[in-house]
């Protein structure tokens, strides 16, 4: 039936679906949506929530009534229509103050209203339930270094995160932050642009546990990188807090596509890799409808994001069960139980039993693991022939 249900937990951004078609080189193409009109319709298609910068719903000059009248009909949709607001994060790169840089303007005073701003978000989010906070850096980044704040920047960064963490403990708020990577857009360069620096600066702030990644399925892709690679390793480390899907051709302008319009293998791995590792937080698609389409496209992108999820998630089954795929995993992962005993700790009886031992090295290279037929099932399972 591939219909989701809130315990799927499929969440989508105000600004995904809200979206209306804007480009560099146009305007938009759609009207804009209410907050409270989209947490009604994604809940009537079986999402589970709704995620927010404080800007998709709060206008950035609005005075105090605005935005106490916004933040009530936001909740009395939420509340009638059973959405929750897993995760919220900061506007800190449409306003022309940011340009520069946020936490990493060279600005002092910008690096200032930033931690305010960003302050101000997290009570709002708070205020919403909101559990996860996100710190996704567009205009942290240079076009051009001959500012020379590469190690500032970083610096900077690092202050402004230590900050924050404090405050969120200080208000009781115990929020988890996530980092979200990308390489570049609306920068020419962003700083921190992969999963690895992301994870690599990670260690050096003052409270790394309260710190995890939010990985792009687009923004590895635009890098030339292996998303489930990516996220792989962030799963190693503990640190897969949230994550946002979409699709990507590489080597383009940031597309924000429909999960799954692009790379289907990618995303049939991705989707096996969260299942069979048992993530259960939000599966967030950061994504939007093409700017060709009208309000219709846009549910239609909705629900195709959660259907092409909920279809992989069910090929990963069949895929885990299928027998013939199951062989040939098996003939492919060589296992010998002595050899695990020698190298799986280091002892020095181990190093010499291991140099003394002699390796027939021709075989193993000759040796054909069976990756093509392997993969040619992979293939023809996720074309509906097997
Ligand atoms: C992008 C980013 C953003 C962030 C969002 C939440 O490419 O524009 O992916 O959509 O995810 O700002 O932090
Ligand atoms: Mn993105
Ligand atoms: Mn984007
Ligand atoms: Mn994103």
């Amino acid at each position: 039936s591939y219909t989701p249900t809130p315990a799927d937990k499929f969440t989508f951004g105000l600004w995904t679906v809200g979206n209306p078609g804007r480009d560099p080189f146009g305007e938009p193409t759609r009207q804009p949506l209410s907050a409270p009109s989209i947490v009604e319709r994604l809940a009537g298609l079986g999402a589970y929530g709704v995620n927010l910068h404080d800007n998709d719903l709060v206008p950035i000059d609005a005075a105090a009534a605005e935005r106490d009248r916004l933040v009530r009909e936001f909740k009395q949709a939420l509340s009638d229509h059973g959405l929750v607001v897993p995760m919220a994060t900061t506007n800190l790169f449409t306003d022309p103050a940011f340009k520069d840089g946020a936490f990493t303007s060279a600005d002092a005073r910008v690096r200032a209203y930033a931690l305010h701003k960003t302050m101000l978000s997290m009570d709002l989010g708070h205020e919403l339930g909101a559990q996860t906070y996100v710190f996704w850096g567009g205009r942290e980044g240079t076009e051009v270094d001959a500012g020379g704040k590469l190690l500032d920047a970083l610096s900077w960064f690092r202050d402004s995160l230590n900050f924050l963490a404090e405050y969120s403990r200080s208000q009781g708020y115990n929020y988890r932050f996530a980092l979200e990577p990308k390489p570049n857009e609306p920068r020419g360069d962003i700083f921190l642009p992969t999963v690895g620096s992301a994870l690599g600066f990670i260690a050096t702030l003052d409270q790394p546990d309260l710190f995890g990644l939010n990985p792009e399925f687009a923004h590895e892709t635009m890098a030339g990188l292996s998303f489930p690679h990516a996220v792989a390793q962030v799963i190693d480390a503990g640190k897969l807090f949230h994550i946002d899907l979409n699709d990507q051709k590489p080597g383009r302008f940031d597309q924000d596509l429909r999960f799954g319009a692009e790379n289907l293998k990618t995303a049939f791995f991705l989707v096996k890799l969260l299942e069979d590792t048992g993530y259960d937080g939000p599966r967030h698609f950061d994504a939007h409808a093409l700017r060709t389409e009208d309000e219709g496209g846009v549910w239609a992108f909705a629900r195709g994001c959660m259907r092409t999820y909920l279809i992989l998630r069910e090929k990963a089954r069949q895929w885990g069960e299928d027998a013939e795929i199951q062989a040939a995993l098996a003939a492919y992962r060589v296992e010998d139980e002595e050899l695990q005993g020698l190298t799986g700790k280091f002892s020095p009886e181990n190093a010499r039993a291991l140099k003394r031992r002699s390796f027939d090295r021709e075989m193993l290279g000759r040796r054909g693991p069976g990756l093509e037929q392997l993969d040619q099932l992979t293939v023809e399972l996720l074309l509906g022939v097997r």
